[in-house]
């Protein structure tokens, strides 16, 4: 799963750019819109969620598949002989699958993670194609995440789902086509350790077709391009001397070029790996990073912008990071499901601590008819989430870990947002998911993302993993707009689940929605000085619990949600609007976590 690089061996090109495209109205099979080329195609950008883009409400509304098209020249100078050609996705969400001209290649379930498409045999070098990618955002028991298609009585398709952000569909970030050559490197793992001032680098270096140890060169370069350390062979470990240490906020990165060589010593492929060098522990109540103990500061986020909805957007993700960077916070979450991998690169660059999560939010049945009054309906149970559900979660978490593996910024897996881990049957449910995780992985310790409902004497799993996440909305949505009584319930709850667990503590989740501009003398909920207030309370019980080892506010921007009667244009809870202005609240946290920053 190697993102597609260029290279003295390989060739990338971008497929980015505006695409034919289409509704598919009728059923998929019978229509074929890839089988010729799109009849009164609107056009649209690539990368970009589609839903926003057209002022067409059933476009925005569309529940089922649409259909991507363009035409593609195969390079003249690639040669079919040596290589194979690619075209990689990098999401589709939530199923997509690639057409060359009338035949189907491949389908991929997941619209978070990434896939590729072997077209080799299909195409010619100098000669076009048609490439066509129908994708679907059917979310059901049988996705992650999951969600209930209903057929209503005027024949339209209407989706429900359980988590709060809006189901943006679509080709939301790139598309490529690339090469490799036949004899190519599939894979690297890279797993770092320090020992003193030496630096070491543990590697695994897949290859397409097996070569000896001689014909695969390891070297490392620093950040001046200097070789710093060689070695030969599939496996093994490579030592740095005084390693520059890759830190939070202070990123130092070392290039691991893996290469294969013929046996005329001739170059055969080369791929290139940032690599940050850094150790990651627990330590009872303590988060290690290099031996030190870290307290993170930051955000849950989300993929989201106006028009673009969940498309990647280089400006925005640059701009995003100045304002992390602003706030003086170290640390965001990848709430709710994987992001883009150039933001995980640049996270990478810049030395911002990532916790990274699966696409696995809305297990929780529990949520909507509590907060409803509702029937309880089962979340574990054949009706909802069951063993299929859970085969399709543990590929989720294969995806993520194959993915993200490498990446230094990465510190924790959360593999859930608040499933409802206080029913009966959350424990069979996760058991099998956090022994994959750590087979998987393990070098990094990991989470799920604790519900409110589920506290410290119901939850029934918390014990499976490293540190506890919680999210908390003491004076939002439990005693709303009483920050006296809130400030109590919170300090108890914290203190009740660290003296059970003696486990590290983050909130990974404390906000309230504010309107931007709106100011209230009392503090009255939806203001700007509410949200302070709030903020200025959880902190001072933060500060007053000695397990907490981080806070995360929700959320980064204000977010599109679905339509809800507690949603006016969706989630207000943003330090910043959606269009990235502070709210009063952003300057509040600027001084608290810059303080914090200061003292690592
Ligand atoms: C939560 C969820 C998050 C929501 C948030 C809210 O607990 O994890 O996805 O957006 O609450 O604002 O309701």
């Amino acid at each position: 799963m190697l993102k597609p690089q260029s290279t003295l061996t390989r060739e990338l090109i971008s497929l980015d750019g505006l695409w034919k495209f289409g509704l598919v109205t009728g059923d998929l099979e019978e229509e074929r819109p890839w089988a010729r080329p799109l009849s009164k195609p609107l056009e649209c950008p690539v990368p970009a969620s589609y839903n926003d883009i057209f002022v067409d409400r059933s476009i925005h509304d569309h529940v089922g598949w649409v259909c991507y098209q363009r035409q593609i020249i195969v390079p003249r100078g690639w040669s079919q002989e040596r290589e194979r050609y690619f075209v990689r996705v990098e999401a589709a969400t939530h199923r997509g699958r690639v057409y060359v001209n009338d035949t189907f290649v491949v389908e991929h379930i997941g619209g978070y993670t990434p896939f590729d498409a072997d077209i080799t045999h299909l195409v010619k070098p100098g000669e076009a194609f048609r490439l066509s990618i129908t994708v679907n955002n059917e979310l059901t028991n049988m996705t992650i995440p999951p969600g209930s298609v209903e057929v209503l009585t005027n024949g339209k398709k209407k989706q429900t789902y359980y988590h709060d952000f809006y189901n943006y569909a679509g080709l939301a970030r790139s598309v490529w086509l690339y090469n490799v050559p036949n004899k190519h490197i599939v894979d690297t793992t890279i797993v770092t350790d320090v020992q003193g001032s030496t630096g070491i680098i543990k590697y695994t270096v897949e290859t397409s077709e097996s070569v000896s140890s001689e014909q695969v060169e390891i070297s490392v370069l620093d950040e001046n391009e200097n070789v710093v350390a060689e070695a030969s062979g599939a496996q093994g470990e490579v030592r740095i001397d005084s390693a520059n240490l890759w830190q939070p906020g202070a990123a130092y990165l070392y290039q691991f070029k893996a290469q294969i060589k013929s046996a005329e010593e001739q170059l055969v492929d080369t791929y290139s790996t940032a690599t940050g060098i850094r150790t990651i522990g627990v330590r009872g109540n303590k988060f290690l990073i290099n031996n030190k103990p870290f307290y993170f500061t930051g955000f849950g986020k989300h993929e989201d912008t106006a028009v673009r909805g969940k498309g990647h957007d280089q400006a925005y993700m640059v701009h995003d990071f100045q304002l992390v960077d602003w706030t003086g916070a170290n640390s965001f979450r990848t709430s709710h499901y994987p992001y883009a991998e150039e933001v995980m690169e640049f996270a990478d660059r810049h030395g911002i601590v990532v916790i990274d999560e699966t696409a696995a939010v809305g297990l929780n049945l529990a949520i909507s008819s509590g907060l409803f009054g509702g029937v309880v309906t089962p979340t574990w149970s054949p009706d909802y989430c069951n063993d299929q559900t859970r085969e399709v979660h543990a590929q989720a978490i294969r995806e993520l870990i194959a993915r993200d593996k490498n990446h230094a910024c990465v510190v924790l897996w959360s593999i859930a947002n608040e499933p409802s881990s206080s029913e009966e049957g959350a424990r069979e449910y996760f058991e099998p998911l956090v022994k994959l995780t750590r087979e998987l992985d393990p070098s990094r310790p990991i989470c799920f993302v604790n519900v409110m409902f589920a506290t410290y004497d119901k939850d029934l799993i918390s014990d499976l993993f490293d540190v506890l996440c919680l999210n908390r909305y003491y004076g939002w949505y439990v005693n709303m707009g009483d920050l006296e009584t809130a400030e109590s319930k919170l300090e108890e709850e914290l203190l009740g689940w660290e003296k059970k667990y003696g486990k590290p503590m983050i909130m990974t989740e404390y906000g309230a929605d504010t309107l931007a501009g709106l100011h209230s003398l009392h503090d009255l909920p939806w203001s700007e000085d509410f949200q302070v207030r709030f903020y200025e309370m959880y902190h001072r019980v933060h500060d007053r619990v000695e397990s907490m080892i981080g806070e995360q506010v929700w959320n980064f921007a204000d977010f599109q949600t679905s339509i809800q009667i507690f949603r006016i244009d969706g989630n207000k809870k943003g330090i910043f609007t959606r269009d990235r202005k502070p709210k009063a609240i952003a300057h509040v946290l600027r001084e608290r976590w810059t303080k914090i920053k200061a003292q690592w």
